[in-house]
């Protein structure tokens, strides 16, 4: 199976090459699910038996990667939302049966063809948008019963949509009533059992925690990311969202892949992620939806060369976004980040955040053909615009799957 793309306009994102990588003339080979010639067209060699594609001077970016989301869930929080527009208070959201709980209660009365159901049209929403990676959490469960539940609808939606998934365990993400104030307990009783009985199953490709005052702290979450480390599993963490608990420089100190939302992260913190290779995933989204005004420090990555990464973060209770075009403007409009550091944001750093970057997230020869051609006329336009969608074919591990290319 040989598809050439020709006559097109490619953002190879290449970390090789200057800017966005760009090919003004460019052609892409691609042989066996894979990138086999990138670079101009006029100096593609001969190739017999190719499906010959004339991109008509569109343009052509690597898959878009969606590297942080809570995509599996049951229910949504409108009506904490409208609370909230009236001037209800978190306590009393909380009060009413609200708040994260709320969805724990939804994800625990769901069956796992119930959360893979509710779940396929965020997934579609992403992939319209020509996203071919997406990373999924679990942490809606809380028991071990419930996590691998929701690891297992994870999996389920890679298998029946074309699209790279990747999973997270996600059990230190709250504390439910039942251990409340018991952090430690919890850990030891679900989180610990969880991710073993989940690693067992080969259902974890990460593991996450939510590192805050509300959530748990950096000493507990080192039990957890020990345990990681003694599966070989790769960390991450929820870091420095609403507080500096010097969540990030933990990270970094474990070699996550990445420390995600970072508001309130602060130099030590930046110098300790750059020096561990750790990315910086952030979500605008997140940040929008409730309102936060602390922004993270941009200015502090770019100074110490810090990889960054945008993503949705969809989840019901604070990024309800399946989005990730609107990311970009976000990223953009909110947290000042340039064109190329958006686009990279969403191609090649996210790769690199979810530890793929040797698979997917550029154009170049070698990697998985994962690709999205675009009717616009500059890569600009892909940040700028708004709630429009510009995409004409997504390319799936070489397979044509969708787009608007009527
Ligand atoms: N960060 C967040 O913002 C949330 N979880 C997390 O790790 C919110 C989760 C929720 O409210 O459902
Ligand atoms: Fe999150």
């Amino acid at each position: 199976m040989k598809t050439l793309l020709r006559n097109a306009k490619l953002a190879t994102m290449a970390q090789t090459e200057p800017g966005l990588g760009i090919i003004e003339n460019g052609a892409i080979l691609i042989e066996n699910c894979r990138i086999a010639y990138v670079g101009d067209d006029a100096g593609m060699p001969e190739v017999k038996g190719a499906t010959v594609v004339d991109c008509d001077g569109r343009w052509i970016t690597p898959g878009l990667i969606d590297c942080h989301t809570h995509l599996v869930h049951a229910g949504n929080r409108a009506r904490e939302f409208e609370m909230r527009l009236a001037g209800a208070t978190y306590e009393e959201i909380a009060r009413a049966g609200g708040g994260i709980v709320s969805s724990v209660r939804e994800v625990r009365d769901a069956s796992e063809a119930d959360l893979v159901a509710q779940t396929l049209p965020r997934l579609d929403a992403l992939m319209a948008e020509g996203v071919t990676t997406v990373e999924v959490k679990s942490g809606y469960g809380l028991t071990v019963a419930d996590e691998l539940k929701m690891l297992r609808a994870a999996r389920s939606l890679g298998g029946q949509r074309q699209v790279n998934l990747t999973t997270t365990y996600l059990g230190a993400h709250a504390t439910p009533a039942d251990y409340k104030g018991r952090n430690g307990d919890f850990i030891r009783d679900v989180v610990l059992p969880g991710l073993e009985a989940a690693h067992r199953e080969g259902l974890v490709d990460a593991v996450d925690g939510f590192c805050e005052g509300i959530a748990f702290s950096v000493d507990e979450m080192r039990v957890v990311f020990d345990a990681a480390k003694d599966l070989g599993l790769p960390v991450k963490l929820h870091a420095d969202q609403l507080s500096n608990l010097h969540g990030a420089a933990l990270a970094a100190d474990c070699g996550a892949l990445s420390a995600d939302h970072l508001e309130y992260t602060d130099q030590e913190g930046a110098a300790a992620m750059t020096q561990a290779g750790t990315v910086a995933v952030l979500l605008p989204g997140a940040y929008y939806f409730i309102r936060e005004t602390k922004k993270p420090p941009v200015d502090l990555f770019r100074k110490h060369g810090t990889k960054m990464a945008l993503a949705t973060d969809c989840n019901p209770g604070t990024s309800p976004l399946t989005s990730l075009l609107l990311t970009m403007n976000m990223g953009a409009t909110l947290f000042h980040l340039t064109v190329e550091e958006c686009l990279a944001g969403v191609t090649r750093e996210a790769a690199r955040a979810l530890g793929r970057l040797d698979t997917i997230g550029t154009i170049e020869i070698g990697k998985q053909a994962d690709l999205a051609i675009w009717n616009i006329e500059s890569p600009a336009e892909l940040v700028y615009r708004i709630g429009f969608n510009p995409l004409h074919q997504r390319i799936w591990n070489g397979e044509l799957t969708g787009g608007n290319h009527a």
